[in-house]
């Protein structure tokens, strides 16, 4: 496991906090890379995860049909591929689709990427997918595109998927093993027939992998999400891991199963756990081992617009869109100049990164013990990098690791906002309960500001509440606290437990 390292005191954060060897994108993991490689990755929200701070996503929901049944789907809802299930999608035609790109790309201009992720198979739709992909490619060439797809119809698509300049494009791989697959997948429909069990996992699984060969040697970055399932594959995704990192996979995603028996899945009837935080980070930490490893994943909706973990489709539906007058050769410029500002400053903080790595180590191994254990803290932030969001405010909360060797994400919890205002104080007490719950396992929050009665509870909770270190950057704040919770003693006690609910 590597860590990344934050300096001494004042050290500026390297805001590359994916740290634990995890994402393959943090900057020590990216810095060794060829510079197209770097040049794809640093301003995608999902391949990079100190991007992900700065850049935004959006998904148009252009691909309605699927190919193959995944247990853990209801065709009701949105891909499980990429999305959480719960909300049925407004499914667009490619014109729609690439009007309302073009009016988020004009009015967030820190959107980067454009992904076609369902509600169904995009490569099932491939008329849809690749009409939304070539009007793009020519009205907005300074979006990212980029598709997820179950693999199925994937060998046959590659050569198209080349043509659109696709650089990202992600499989989602739950199996090598046929016996594996059997227990995921009821049924694939292939060359016009249904065809079950064993025989549909076996070409499946050599589709995907058939695909992700061909992919790699066009130069296209695979990324691998993989649906963890306890009981069905937790072990076997090791194995998985190994496979595609081997393959040329740049980045695995492992991501936890989300099964509710009210979304109607099989899963989700049959009463199918999904994994605690605990085994999914143990799981991640293990496959790190073979492979890059995604931790920011927000299992995002087929339509989701925004920065990960925020949804801001509303703002951006038909009839508001067709109200709206773009002139996207002027967002162009605007978006450009916004995005040489991020990537400035990401410059000079990979810079200064660089230079404080060379004279940290001694220095934080001398002021914490090497053998100090390590804590989890929950940091609420709205973007950046930064601590700048208030308790109240928070809809998550990303989690890190602060040990001797540094600070590495792991993480994020999501939770009911509790502070909306207006006529909510009676569903305060239960929500305000719930994010606390939520924060279980962690030592200290580190948050903008944060009112007397969340404080109160949280203490009471074992949770430290910190709004000493707002607009401060984030991994040099949770190191600064680590080394509070040194000098006071608080490390010299066990660890609390984390929650063993569903991340
Ligand atoms: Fe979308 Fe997926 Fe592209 Fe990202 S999402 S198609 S790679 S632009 Fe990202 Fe969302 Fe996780 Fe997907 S956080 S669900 S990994
Ligand atoms: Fe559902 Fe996506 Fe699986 Fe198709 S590939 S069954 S849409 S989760």
């Amino acid at each position: 496991m590597q860590l990344n390292v934050i300096g001494q005191e004042n050290a500026a954060a390297d805001g590359s906090s994916c740290a634990s060897g995890s994402c393959g994108s943090s900057n020590d993991q990216m810095s060794h890379l060829p510079q197209d490689i770097q040049d794809k990755v640093k301003n995608h929200p999902c391949y990079s995860e100190e991007a992900h701070h700065y850049f935004a996503r959006m998904h148009v929901a252009v691909a309605p049909a699927c190919n193959i049944q995944c247990h853990y789907c209801n065709r009701k809802y949105d891909c499980s591929n990429e999305s959480r299930p719960g909300v049925v999608s407004e499914v667009l035609t490619p014109e729609e689709a690439v009007m309302k790109t073009k009016a988020v790309a004009a009015n967030i201009p820190q959107m980067t990427v454009l992904g076609i992720a369902g509600p169904g198979d995009p490569l099932a739709n491939p008329q849809r997918t690749f009409e939304t992909f070539r009007m793009l490619s020519e009205q907005a060439p300074d979006i990212k595109l980029c598709v997820s797809t179950n693999g199925l119809a994937l060998p046959d698509a590659v050569e198209e998927l080349s043509k659109h300049n696709i650089d990202h494009v992600t499989i989602t791989i739950n199996c090598v093993d046929p016996a594996v697959g059997a227990k995921i997948y009821p049924w694939i429909y292939w060359n016009n027939k249904r065809i079950y069990g064993e025989k549909a996992a076996k070409i499946l699984i050599r589709q995907q992998q058939k695909g992700l060969e061909m992919l790699v040697a066009k130069g296209i970055l695979v990324k691998v999400n993989s649906v963890m399932i306890p009981g069905v594959n937790d072990d076997h995704l090791k194995e998985v891991s190994r496979i595609v990192k081997q393959k040329g996979a740049f980045l695995h995603n492992v991501m936890p199963l989300i099964a509710e028996a009210e979304h109607g899945t099989f899963y989700g009837i049959m009463g199918q756990r999904g994994p605690s935080p605990e085994e999914l980070q143990d799981l991640q930490d293990e496959c790190a081992g073979d492979m890059n490893m995604m931790r920011h994943c927000r299992q995002c909706r087929a339509d989701a617009v925004g920065l990960l973990g925020e949804d801001r489709g509303e703002e951006f539906t038909l009839d508001k869109i067709a109200a709206m007058d773009i002139d996207y050769n002027e967002a162009m410029k605007k978006r450009a100049v916004i995005h040489a500002g991020i990537m400035e400053e990401l410059d000079e903080k990979e810079a200064k990164r660089k230079r404080l790595a060379a004279v940290s180590v001694p220095a934080v191994e001398a002021t914490v013990p090497a053998a100090t254990r390590p804590a989890l803290m929950a940091v609420a932030t709205s973007g950046g990098g930064l601590i700048n969001q208030h308790f109240g405010h928070a809809t998550e909360f990303l989690i890190y690791e602060a040990a001797p060797k540094g600070v590495r994400f792991i993480g994020h919890r999501k939770v009911d906002q509790y502070c909306i205002g207006g006529d909510t104080c009676g569903e305060k007490e239960s929500a305000l309960d719930g994010s606390i719950r939520a924060l279980k396992g962690c030592e200290a929050v580190l948050c903008s500001k944060i009112g007397y009665e969340p404080w109160s509870l949280l203490e009471e909770a074992g949770i430290v509440p910190n709004g000493e270190h707002a607009m401060e950057p984030i991994e040099e704040a949770v190191m600064a606290v680590y080394r509070e919770m040194v000098s006071n003693g608080t490390l010299e006690s066990p660890a609390p437990q984390m929650e063993s609910a569903s991340a």
